[in-house]
């Protein structure tokens, strides 16, 4: 593959549009090739999502029930206390969470102040605990990145969610070039990137692939991808796609697992309502990652007995760091896995 910095964007978007049309089954296989020649196809990583500020949003995001525009059955709440984070922490890590994701319904976090120390303060003892560090805490400037990255944080999760044209009719209250601005400020601070998006909120499939074209112009590309199907929470505006199905999500992580060979892929919201089988089909087309933990941010995920039992399974095993470190390694040219 061609690397994107010279290639002009309408043939970008062409390349992409091709794999994703690809037929079904080839397009698997040649997910799970490439998958294979950059990640250790035994281990998924498994991350820990908790909403340590719920509700009451300013943002008008259509698929987000937390947003304060729409009446939804998400009780507004305070941020938790940094004890409480850490508890919840010490329980993701017992139940073999590697990465701790703390997230937060603003639309972008306070620039100083007792709330922001806390989120410092948080971000430094979750690393103490050994695990890596992940925040979502929507748009954030230049210095409040640089801090978050000099307090610990790994990985800042800031999703596209969509492409460019559709965004305009899902989010009016902040505009796509935000987005891109943030991601920059993190990028530029030394944090890793989590970028993704969601499908099945009613966009084409010209939408997908426009998507998946503005995360390959993301240069370096992000580490860490997370793939969302949209999940509908009385109360939202909008209305799932009609005829959506598990099919619709394995193309989509295919299509980013070949465009984006060296990104970890997180097969994120929407599990709760995909067969095993379903989901077994995301892991062999390029998915290594996933959420686990009975709750998301608001909705509800699997059971996390039954979740290990999946991977077990599966043959699949949770990743520890050094696992991580080894993969990363294997990314920087020597492809072991590549013999398969
Ligand atoms: N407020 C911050 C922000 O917007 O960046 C952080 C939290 S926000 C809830 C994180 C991401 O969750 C969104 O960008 C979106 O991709 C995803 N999300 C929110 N509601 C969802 C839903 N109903 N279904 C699927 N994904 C959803
Ligand atoms: C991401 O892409 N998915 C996660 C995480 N980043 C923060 C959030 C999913 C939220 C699903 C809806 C909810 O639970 O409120
Ligand atoms: Fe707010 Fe984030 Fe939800 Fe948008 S996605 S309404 S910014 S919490």
């Amino acid at each position: 593959m061609t690397s994107t910095s010279t290639k002009n964007l309408h043939e970008l978007k062409a390349e992409i549009s091709r794999v994703y049309h690809m037929p079904y089954l080839d397009l698997i296989f040649k997910a799970q090739e490439i998958h294979r020649r950059h990640h250790n196809p035994e281990t998924v990583q498994l991350s820990h999502l908790l909403s340590i500020k719920t509700g009451g949003c300013r943002e008008d995001c259509a698929y987000c029930p937390q947003s304060a525009h729409y009446k939804t059955p998400v009780v507004a709440d305070r941020i938790w206390d940094v004890d409480r984070i850490i508890e919840s922490a010490i329980l993701a890590k017992k139940a073999g969470a590697t990465r701790f994701c703390m997230g937060a319904a603003w639309s972008s976090p306070p620039k100083k102040g007792a709330v922001y120390q806390s989120l410092l303060t948080a971000a430094r003892e979750v690393k103490q605990l050994g695990l890596e560090v992940c925040m979502t805490l929507g748009m954030l400037n230049q210095q409040q990145a640089s801090e978050l990255q000099a307090a610990g944080v790994d990985y800042y999760n800031h999703n596209l969610d969509t492409s460019r044209e559709y965004y305009q009719k899902i989010i009016t209250t902040r505009s796509y070039d935000d987005r891109l601005k943030t991601l920059d400020h993190v990028r530029r601070s030394g944090m890793k990137v989590c970028c993704g998006g969601i499908i099945g909120m009613g966009e084409s499939l010209d939408d997908r692939i426009g998507l998946l074209t503005e995360l390959c112009l993301l240069d370096p590309p992000p580490e860490s991808v997370p793939i969302n199907q949209f999940v509908k929470v009385q109360g939202t505006p909008l209305l799932p796609s009609e005829s959506f199905d598990s099919r619709d999500m394995i193309r989509m992580i295919a299509t980013t697992r070949i465009m984006l060979p060296q990104s970890v892929i997180r097969l994120s919201a929407g599990r709760k309502d995909m067969t095993e089988d379903g989901q077994s089909l995301c892991f062999l087309a390029g998915a290594n990652s996933l959420f686990i933990g009975e709750k998301l941010l608001t909705t509800s995920n699997p059971e996390p007995a039954k979740d290990l039992a999946m991977l077990q399974k599966l043959g699949l095993k949770p990743s520890t760091h050094q696992a991580l470190e080894h993969d990363d390694k294997e990314d920087a040219g020597n492809n072991s896995f590549e013999q398969v």
